[in-house]
């Protein structure tokens, strides 16, 4: 069966929507325009732009590559730049095909100037496909909703960090605000054409509600890339009722595991009395239903494996490897949004266990952190990164030797070419997440292994787990545990690693990014065949959504049975840096 491609995606959601609009929304945008004070010479050809430092954000830290927009006199000019290797690049190509509306923040600090009166601005700039509806917030807003609630509370809430929970009424007040803001922008998207509209993640978990009301017919559904908490922990947020009300006022709500899900439902049930059906994922509350469904996200499993396989990456690792810093004969790697749900102290704590308890691997063991920084202004981001930093210290202290140190840490942004650079060059690539929605970067790992060495450990409290059976599963609590997990690793025979990294990619690249969006959409079309489920998308319109769905169900029955179309050049629509 052939996998899913961006193409293949892009060709088939045209004819699933039909006449209706897809509406995305989200909190960070696909595109962002900045002023940049010297305008290189020839457009188009510009180095790219210094990462911002500090936002780095779910779904992938921002890769920023620019290019020139308007040029401008005294050497300033308006750059506009897209995340790349995240979701956003993932759902781009879909946009572009069905030439909707993507409802998203405008953070960049020229993205006021290129937006026309309704604060829209045609996008890819170089080749207008769909538009971008940019949303304004004030400083005071994006400190209360996105630093104060939204990373606050519910990100620490859902990864079951409560000793990093803030419950500011302030903070809610603000996040209401915004959710309200955004569900006005996406209302007035919509007009009076028939939309589907899709909500991203938790920054946006009232817009549902807010949106439900104004147009009680809309098509809405809402994927939440975290966790979702069991009740014991969701209980205590003074907001509890709130949020998951608001939440259902989506038709399709998306979490990664069904674990999520399942938490997610117990939820509505302990808090608001409502009827849920745990068999068929349904909940019904004040006469409507919400279907709640688990898609596991995914990468692109074969860009990964392209962009590791290239030339200049051999060339790298050769340099990199002739550096005391990487000479060590076994290379284990972590890399990270700094996050204190990602476990990197446990991590560290391990690797200096493990060289204490099995000296004989001090000076042929080495390992590589990279961490990009993120969510800065938060008090518990710049206390873990003191604690990170200092436990490198210590332990480059006790294990060094002859001019070389054990961990070598980069705290920074990386390009996706250079991360495939250390993905493809480890031994080893620990994730050791206390908890985590999925984890991306195991994915990655797995896809960039291209002479298939290099082994996986993942925290068992990772999402990606689930589906990464042949990864050697650890506690991120058991420390020991971990220390010996990483021995076994460096001491397995060659073909028991080659067994299971093929094992791993093989699943990778079936159920890749562009799965996980046939999913979704596949999911909205059996939705719509189930008779007692079908007005609830009404808004597309039986006209419109029913034809579109039969398409669309044909196609992934076909392939079901194994009669695939053959699938389109990958990437015909392409990452940005290519
Ligand atoms: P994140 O918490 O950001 O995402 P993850 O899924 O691991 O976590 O994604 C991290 C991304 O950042 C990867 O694409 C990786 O390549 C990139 N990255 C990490 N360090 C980097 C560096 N130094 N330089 C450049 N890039 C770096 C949230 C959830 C996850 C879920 C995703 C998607 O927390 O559980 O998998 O959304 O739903």
């Amino acid at each position: 069966m052939p996998p899913w491609t961006a193409t293949r995606i892009a060709e088939h959601m045209p004819r699933f929507l039909c006449d209706a609009r897809l509406i995305l929304v989200s909190n960070r945008a696909p595109y962002i325009h900045r002023w940049h004070r010297s305008a290189p010479s020839a457009p188009g050809g510009g180095a790219p732009l210094p990462t911002p430092r500090g936002d780095a954000d779910g779904w992938g830290v921002r890769r920023f590559l620019s290019q020139i927009s308007r040029p401008f006199q005294n050497g300033n000019a308006i750059r506009w730049s897209r995340p790349t290797g995240g979701l956003t690049s993932a759902l781009d190509p879909v946009m572009q095909a069905c030439h909707g509306t993507w409802v998203a923040w405008g953070s960049g600090n020229a993205d006021r100037d290129t937006v026309d009166a309704q604060n829209h601005v045609r996008v890819p700039p170089d080749n207008p496909q769909y538009t971008l509806r940019r949303v304004w917030l004030s400083e005071a807003q994006v400190r209360g909703f996105y630093y104060g609630f939204a990373n606050s509370a519910l990100w620490p809430l859902c990864h079951l960090h409560l000793e990093h929970v803030v419950f500011n009424p302030r903070h809610w007040h603000y996040y209401q605000e915004v959710n309200a803001h955004f569900a006005r922008v996406v209302a007035e998207e919509c007009g009076n054409t028939p939309a589907l509209v899709w909500i991203q993640d938790y920054h946006l978990a009232l817009c549902p509600a807010y949106l439900r009301r104004c147009l009680p017919a809309l098509a809405v559904m809402h994927f939440w890339h975290i966790p979702w908490p069991p009740w014991e922990v969701y209980r205590t947020c003074p907001w509890r009722r709130e949020l998951v009300e608001a939440l259902l006022g989506n038709d399709l709500l998306g979490f990664h595991l069904e674990q999520y899900g399942h938490n997610f439902l117990q939820c509505t049930e302990r808090v608001l009395g409502a009827s849920v059906d745990y068999d068929t994922g349904v909940v019904e509350y004040q006469g409507r239903k919400t279907w709640v469904r688990a898609f596991p996200i995914s990468i692109d499993a074969a860009w990964w494996t392209r962009l590791a396989s290239g030339r200049h990456v051999t060339r790298r690792i050769a340099r990199l490897r002739a550096q005391p810093d990487h000479a060590f004969p076994l290379l284990g790697l972590g890399v990270d949004r700094l996050d204190y749900t990602k476990g990197i102290v446990s991590r560290l704590v391990a690797i200096e266990r493990f060289l204490e308890k099995y000296p004989e691997y001090q000076g042929r063991f080495g390992f590589v952190q990279i961490a990009v920084p993120s969510r800065t202004q938060i008090r518990g981001y710049c206390q873990v990164k003191a604690q990170v930093e200092a436990l490198i210290e210590r332990i480059n202290k006790r294990f060094g030797m002859a001019g070389t140190t054990p961990i070598h840490y980069r705290y920074e942004h990386l390009e996706p070419a250079e991360l495939a650079v250390y993905y493809r060059m480890a031994d080893v690539a620990m994730v050791t997440s206390l908890y985590d929605g999925m984890n991306l970067v195991a994915k990655e790992f797995v896809a960039a292994q291209v002479e298939r060495r290099g082994v996986l450990i993942c925290s068992e409290f990772a999402g990606a787990a689930e589906e990464l059976h042949s990864a050697l599963l650890i506690n991120p609590y058991d420390v020991e545990g971990m220390a010996e997990a990483l021995k076994r690793t460096l001491e397995m025979p060659a073909a028991e690693k080659t067994r299971r990294m093929a094992r791993l990619q093989t699943h990778i690249a079936e159920h890749n990014i562009y799965k996980w969006l046939a999913d979704i959409f596949a999911e909205l079309a059996r939705l719509q065949k189930e008779p007692r489920v079908r007005p609830v998308l009404r808004q597309l319109g039986a006209r419109h959504l029913e034809p579109g769905a039969e398409v669309y169900w044909e196609v992934l029955e076909s392939q079901e049975a194994g009669m695939g179309r053959p699938s389109a050049p990958v990437h015909t629509i392409t990452h940005g840096h290519h």
